[in-house]
């Protein structure tokens, strides 16, 4: 049975899923393995609650994710809960730090968390793996300097980001010749997986001998990525290309770019594969993005959580896939029409 009920107090959270069916047990009792040296066991005698706590629920990469996560929950009903919760904005992290604070408190048994900075993050996971509380890292990968420096060690699960960027600036150069300029728009600057994108983008940049005019932080932010792109066709009008680190941004600089009347002479590109985007590459007004495949990313991370809560030894890092994805790829018409 499931009596859903809110967990959490603050109006600023987005509590999508609050399951909690059949939790026996209070955090202090014995009986679920918790990680070695854990002063408690959560959830010990009912099914584990697992959290997964994600960045901005506005990006549809989040709610992709938390669809998957929601959809491998109801089929393995029996084995776990499942709390999804997430932040508004991409560049609140005190409100994610206050997230996973209120998941210790919870007593959940383990965090699948998608952190919205590599480093700042770092501190709050320690008190939760200090619970006792089994912590898997998603999708951005936490600094490994910061965690070593706090002592702990947290399994990674996400893709490679660099090879992902590696892929679409490939292919964007393709329809580019050498000496072209472009600009590049990135994600948040202390978050590795926009680090890793912006180093795959400019590394498939100098293999082609395209110069990079420009490069700017959007915070992964649409607004953002409209006012700077438009910013830059004003300043570099002989840009070619504008090479964004998520598809949030590439939907930004594409508005900007048909507002200069210049759609299909400056080609866009993206990372993370979402509705809009995909439609946007049907109809040619985007080239390329990378899909991640966001559904399963939390997936894979819930999974791993499962196996530690049930006593198993923390694995090696997992890579997930990354695949390239064009007009070809989505067996669309504009995949003939020359930009
Ligand atoms: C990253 C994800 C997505 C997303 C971005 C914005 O961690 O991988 O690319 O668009 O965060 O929060």
């Amino acid at each position: 049975m499931n009596h859903a009920r809110p967990l959490l107090a603050s109006s600023r959270v987005l509590l999508l899923a609050a399951a909690i069916a059949g939790c026996g047990g209070t955090p202090e009792e014995s009986g679920a393995p918790g990680q070695p040296g854990s002063p408690k066991a959560p959830n010990a005698g009912g099914k584990p609650r697992v959290a997964l706590v994600m960045k901005s629920l506005a990006n549809e990469f989040f709610a992709t994710m938390a669809d998957g996560a929601k959809a491998h929950q109801a089929g393995h009903a029996a084995d776990y809960d499942l709390i999804v919760n997430g932040i508004k904005d991409e560049r609140d992290l005190s409100r994610q730090v206050a997230l996973v604070d209120e998941m210790i408190a919870q007593g959940v048994a383990a965090i699948v968390i998608a952190p919205a900075d590599s480093r700042a993050l770092v501190p709050a996971l320690k008190r939760a793996h200090e619970a006792g509380i089994v912590v898997v890292n998603i999708d951005n990968k936490l600094d490994a300097a910061v965690l070593a420096d706090q002592g702990i060690s947290v399994p990674f699960v996400g893709p490679d980001n660099r090879a992902g960027a590696h892929k679409v600036g490939e292919y964007l150069a393709g329809r580019l010749k050498t000496g072209d300029r472009v600009g590049l728009l990135e994600g948040i600057r202390t978050a590795f997986n926009g680090q890793q994108r912006r180093q795959g983008f400019e590394e498939s940049m100098k293999v082609a001998g395209i110069v990079i005019a420009d490069s700017q932080t959007a915070q992964w932010e649409m607004d953002q990525a409209n006012r700077i792109a438009a910013a830059m066709l004003g300043e570099h009008p002989e840009i070619r290309a504008l090479l964004c680190c998520n598809d949030s941004m590439a939907l930004g600089a594409l508005a900007a770019v048909k507002a200069a009347g210049r759609t299909g002479e400056v080609l866009i590109v993206g990372f993370d594969n979402i509705a809009a985007i995909r439609s946007a590459i049907k109809d040619g007004s985007v080239l390329a993005t990378a899909d991640q495949h966001a559904g399963q990313l939390a997936v894979y991370g819930i999974e791993l959580a499962l196996d530690l809560v049930r006593g198993k030894r923390p694995p090696a890092d997992a890579t997930t896939p990354v695949d390239l994805v064009t007009a070809e790829t989505l067996g669309s018409a504009a995949q003939s029409a020359k930009p």
